[in-house]
Protein backbone atom coordinates (compact mmCIF):
# COMPACT_ATOMS: atom_id res chain seq x y z
CA UNK A 1 0.00 0.00 0.00
CA UNK A 2 2.03 3.12 1.13
CA UNK A 3 5.61 3.27 -0.61
CA UNK A 4 7.78 3.93 2.31
CA UNK A 5 8.08 2.29 5.38
CA UNK A 6 5.93 -0.63 6.41
CA UNK A 7 5.91 0.92 10.23
CA UNK A 8 4.18 4.12 8.65
CA UNK A 9 1.82 2.07 7.17
CA UNK A 10 0.90 0.46 10.29
CA UNK A 11 0.91 3.33 12.23
CA UNK A 12 -1.69 4.55 9.49
CA UNK A 13 -3.92 1.86 9.71
CA UNK A 14 -3.85 2.40 13.40
CA UNK A 15 -4.61 6.27 13.29
CA UNK A 16 -7.65 4.95 10.89
CA UNK A 17 -9.11 2.74 13.77
CA UNK A 18 -8.67 6.37 15.85
CA UNK A 19 -9.72 9.01 13.92
CA UNK A 20 -12.53 6.76 12.27
CA UNK A 21 -14.20 4.29 14.55
CA UNK A 22 -12.78 3.85 17.63
CA UNK A 23 -10.83 6.69 19.37
CA UNK A 24 -11.36 5.38 22.51
CA UNK A 25 -8.58 2.73 21.90
CA UNK A 26 -6.43 5.55 22.95
CA UNK A 27 -8.80 7.09 25.79
CA UNK A 28 -9.76 10.44 23.52
CA UNK A 29 -12.66 11.98 22.19
CA UNK A 30 -13.62 13.50 18.60
CA UNK A 31 -15.52 16.40 18.43
CA UNK A 32 -18.37 17.50 16.46
CA UNK A 33 -16.66 17.55 13.22
CA UNK A 34 -14.12 14.92 13.98
CA UNK A 35 -11.38 16.36 14.70
CA UNK A 36 -9.06 15.32 17.65
CA UNK A 37 -6.00 17.07 18.94
CA UNK A 38 -2.97 16.43 17.29
CA UNK A 39 -0.69 16.30 21.10
CA UNK A 40 -3.32 14.05 22.73
CA UNK A 41 -3.19 11.56 19.13
CA UNK A 42 0.44 12.12 19.55
CA UNK A 43 0.56 10.84 23.26
CA UNK A 44 -1.85 7.91 23.01
CA UNK A 45 -0.02 6.39 19.71
CA UNK A 46 3.50 6.80 21.94
CA UNK A 47 2.17 3.67 24.08
CA UNK A 48 2.14 1.14 21.39
CA UNK A 49 4.19 2.82 17.98
CA UNK A 50 6.97 5.07 18.00
CA UNK A 51 5.89 8.44 16.71
CA UNK A 52 6.46 12.41 16.99
CA UNK A 53 5.43 15.40 14.87
CA UNK A 54 7.83 14.75 11.74
CA UNK A 55 6.64 11.15 11.56
CA UNK A 56 2.89 12.03 11.69
CA UNK A 57 3.51 15.09 9.27
CA UNK A 58 5.46 12.37 7.27
CA UNK A 59 1.88 9.64 7.42
CA UNK A 60 -0.45 12.64 6.51
CA UNK A 61 1.89 14.37 3.87
CA UNK A 62 2.48 10.23 1.94
CA UNK A 63 -0.90 8.86 2.91
CA UNK A 64 -1.85 7.94 -0.88
CA UNK A 65 -5.30 8.34 -0.70
CA UNK A 66 -5.03 11.37 1.51
CA UNK A 67 -6.86 10.00 4.42
CA UNK A 68 -6.29 12.80 6.94
CA UNK A 69 -6.42 16.89 7.29
CA UNK A 70 -4.83 18.89 10.16
CA UNK A 71 -6.97 22.16 10.82
CA UNK A 72 -5.49 25.37 9.71
CA UNK A 73 -3.21 26.31 12.87
CA UNK A 74 -2.40 22.35 12.87
CA UNK A 75 -3.34 21.66 16.38
CA UNK A 76 -5.93 19.34 15.35
CA UNK A 77 -6.48 16.17 12.58
CA UNK A 78 -9.28 14.05 11.00
CA UNK A 79 -9.86 11.69 8.81
CA UNK A 80 -11.06 12.88 5.60
CA UNK A 81 -14.22 10.26 5.33
CA UNK A 82 -14.45 6.52 5.82
CA UNK A 83 -16.26 6.99 9.51
CA UNK A 84 -18.16 5.12 11.81
CA UNK A 85 -18.50 7.45 14.56
CA UNK A 86 -21.25 10.03 14.23
CA UNK A 87 -19.22 13.57 13.20
CA UNK A 88 -19.84 15.98 10.45
CA UNK A 89 -16.87 16.48 8.70
CA UNK A 90 -18.43 19.30 6.77
CA UNK A 91 -18.35 17.76 3.68
CA UNK A 92 -19.91 20.08 1.05
CA UNK A 93 -22.97 18.95 -1.10
CA UNK A 94 -21.95 18.47 -4.39
CA UNK A 95 -23.34 17.73 -7.72
CA UNK A 96 -21.88 14.48 -8.82
CA UNK A 97 -20.82 13.68 -12.58
CA UNK A 98 -23.63 11.33 -14.16
CA UNK A 99 -21.50 8.27 -13.38
CA UNK A 100 -20.07 6.95 -10.69
CA UNK A 101 -18.71 3.89 -9.41
CA UNK A 102 -18.81 0.91 -6.61
CA UNK A 103 -16.45 -1.59 -6.17
CA UNK A 104 -17.43 -4.39 -4.09
CA UNK A 105 -17.11 -8.32 -3.79
CA UNK A 106 -19.15 -10.74 -5.90
CA UNK A 107 -20.32 -13.00 -2.70
CA UNK A 108 -22.38 -9.57 -2.12
CA UNK A 109 -23.92 -9.07 -5.32
CA UNK A 110 -26.89 -10.76 -4.62
CA UNK A 111 -27.78 -8.27 -1.90
CA UNK A 112 -26.93 -5.35 -3.03
CA UNK A 113 -29.20 -6.29 -6.48
CA UNK A 114 -31.71 -7.08 -3.95
CA UNK A 115 -31.15 -3.93 -1.20
CA UNK A 116 -29.38 -1.68 -2.90
CA UNK A 117 -26.13 0.09 -1.48
CA UNK A 118 -26.30 0.49 2.23
CA UNK A 119 -23.24 2.51 4.37
CA UNK A 120 -22.96 -1.22 6.78
CA UNK A 121 -20.89 0.31 9.41
CA UNK A 122 -19.87 3.37 8.09
CA UNK A 123 -22.05 6.68 7.98
CA UNK A 124 -22.09 6.59 4.38
CA UNK A 125 -22.16 4.43 0.83
CA UNK A 126 -18.33 5.45 -0.51
CA UNK A 127 -18.50 5.60 -4.18
CA UNK A 128 -15.23 6.09 -6.44
CA UNK A 129 -14.87 8.73 -9.33
CA UNK A 130 -13.79 6.03 -11.93
CA UNK A 131 -13.34 2.33 -12.98
CA UNK A 132 -9.80 2.12 -11.59
CA UNK A 133 -10.01 3.14 -8.14
CA UNK A 134 -14.21 1.59 -7.66
CA UNK A 135 -12.22 -2.02 -8.67
CA UNK A 136 -9.18 -1.87 -6.37
CA UNK A 137 -11.97 -0.98 -2.89
CA UNK A 138 -13.33 -3.76 -4.18
CA UNK A 139 -10.33 -6.04 -4.40
CA UNK A 140 -9.97 -4.94 -0.48
CA UNK A 141 -12.93 -7.69 -0.25
CA UNK A 142 -12.59 -10.48 -2.44
CA UNK A 143 -13.01 -11.19 -6.20
CA UNK A 144 -14.25 -7.85 -7.65
CA UNK A 145 -17.48 -6.80 -9.34
CA UNK A 146 -17.93 -2.98 -10.06
CA UNK A 147 -21.03 -1.33 -10.22
CA UNK A 148 -21.96 1.65 -12.59
CA UNK A 149 -24.06 4.48 -10.09
CA UNK A 150 -26.30 6.24 -12.23
CA UNK A 151 -25.51 9.20 -9.80
CA UNK A 152 -27.11 11.99 -12.34
CA UNK A 153 -30.84 10.60 -12.20
CA UNK A 154 -30.31 10.18 -8.04
CA UNK A 155 -29.20 14.09 -8.33
CA UNK A 156 -32.23 14.82 -10.01
CA UNK A 157 -34.38 12.60 -7.91
CA UNK A 158 -33.88 14.73 -4.95
CA UNK A 159 -30.81 12.50 -3.36
CA UNK A 160 -27.55 14.52 -2.39
CA UNK A 161 -23.90 13.56 -2.83
CA UNK A 162 -21.02 14.32 -1.06
CA UNK A 163 -17.52 15.02 -2.26
CA UNK A 164 -14.78 14.69 0.68
CA UNK A 165 -11.46 16.52 0.78
CA UNK A 166 -9.65 13.30 -0.62
CA UNK A 167 -12.10 12.79 -3.70
CA UNK A 168 -14.06 9.87 -2.62
CA UNK A 169 -18.03 10.50 -3.41
CA UNK A 170 -20.38 9.41 -0.27
CA UNK A 171 -24.26 9.67 -0.47
CA UNK A 172 -26.90 7.48 2.25
CA UNK A 173 -27.93 4.95 0.41
CA UNK A 174 -28.35 3.97 -3.41
CA UNK A 175 -31.07 1.96 -4.49
CA UNK A 176 -30.88 -0.66 -6.50
CA UNK A 177 -32.48 0.53 -9.52
CA UNK A 178 -29.59 3.30 -9.85
CA UNK A 179 -27.29 0.65 -10.14
CA UNK A 180 -25.68 -1.30 -13.09
CA UNK A 181 -23.15 -4.12 -12.79
CA UNK A 182 -20.20 -3.71 -15.31
CA UNK A 183 -20.45 -7.44 -16.51
CA UNK A 184 -17.53 -9.84 -15.94
CA UNK A 185 -14.83 -8.03 -17.83
CA UNK A 186 -12.50 -7.73 -14.82
CA UNK A 187 -12.18 -11.89 -14.63
CA UNK A 188 -10.75 -11.98 -18.03
CA UNK A 189 -7.71 -10.33 -16.93
C1 LIG B 1 -21.00 -3.80 0.87
C2 LIG B 1 -11.54 2.33 1.71
C3 LIG B 1 -24.34 -6.62 1.04
C4 LIG B 1 -20.21 -2.78 0.10
C5 LIG B 1 -12.03 2.41 0.29
C6 LIG B 1 -18.82 -3.00 0.69
C7 LIG B 1 -13.28 3.23 0.35
C8 LIG B 1 -23.37 -4.55 0.87
C9 LIG B 1 -19.11 -3.43 2.12
C10 LIG B 1 -13.72 3.14 1.77
C11 LIG B 1 -24.61 -3.95 0.73
C12 LIG B 1 -18.76 -2.37 3.14
C13 LIG B 1 -15.02 2.40 1.89
C14 LIG B 1 -25.76 -4.76 0.75
C15 LIG B 1 -23.12 -2.41 0.62
N1 LIG B 1 -25.58 -6.08 0.91
N2 LIG B 1 -23.23 -5.88 1.02
N3 LIG B 1 -27.00 -4.27 0.62
N4 LIG B 1 -24.44 -2.62 0.58
N5 LIG B 1 -22.46 -3.57 0.80
O1 LIG B 1 -15.18 -1.24 3.75
O2 LIG B 1 -17.08 0.97 0.11
O3 LIG B 1 -8.48 2.37 2.50
O4 LIG B 1 -17.32 -0.33 4.78
O5 LIG B 1 -20.27 -3.04 -1.28
O6 LIG B 1 -11.06 2.96 -0.57
O7 LIG B 1 -15.62 -1.10 0.52
O8 LIG B 1 -10.18 2.49 4.31
O9 LIG B 1 -16.89 0.06 2.39
O10 LIG B 1 -18.15 -4.02 0.01
O11 LIG B 1 -13.15 4.55 -0.02
O12 LIG B 1 -9.19 4.57 3.41
O13 LIG B 1 -20.52 -3.67 2.19
O14 LIG B 1 -12.71 2.41 2.47
O15 LIG B 1 -10.70 3.35 2.01
O16 LIG B 1 -17.36 -2.27 3.19
O17 LIG B 1 -14.88 1.09 1.33
P1 LIG B 1 -16.63 -0.95 3.61
P2 LIG B 1 -16.14 0.20 0.99
P3 LIG B 1 -9.59 3.20 3.14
Amino acid sequence: MRETTPDLTRISKYISLILRHKPEVIGIKLDAHGWADVNALLAGISRKYPINRDILDEIVRSDEKQRYSFSQDGTKIRANQGHSVQVDVELPVTEPPETLYHGTAQRFAASIEAQGLLPRSRLYVHLSPDQETAEKVGRRHGEPVIYLVDAGQMHRDGYCFYLSANGVWLTKVVPATYLKRLEDELKQH
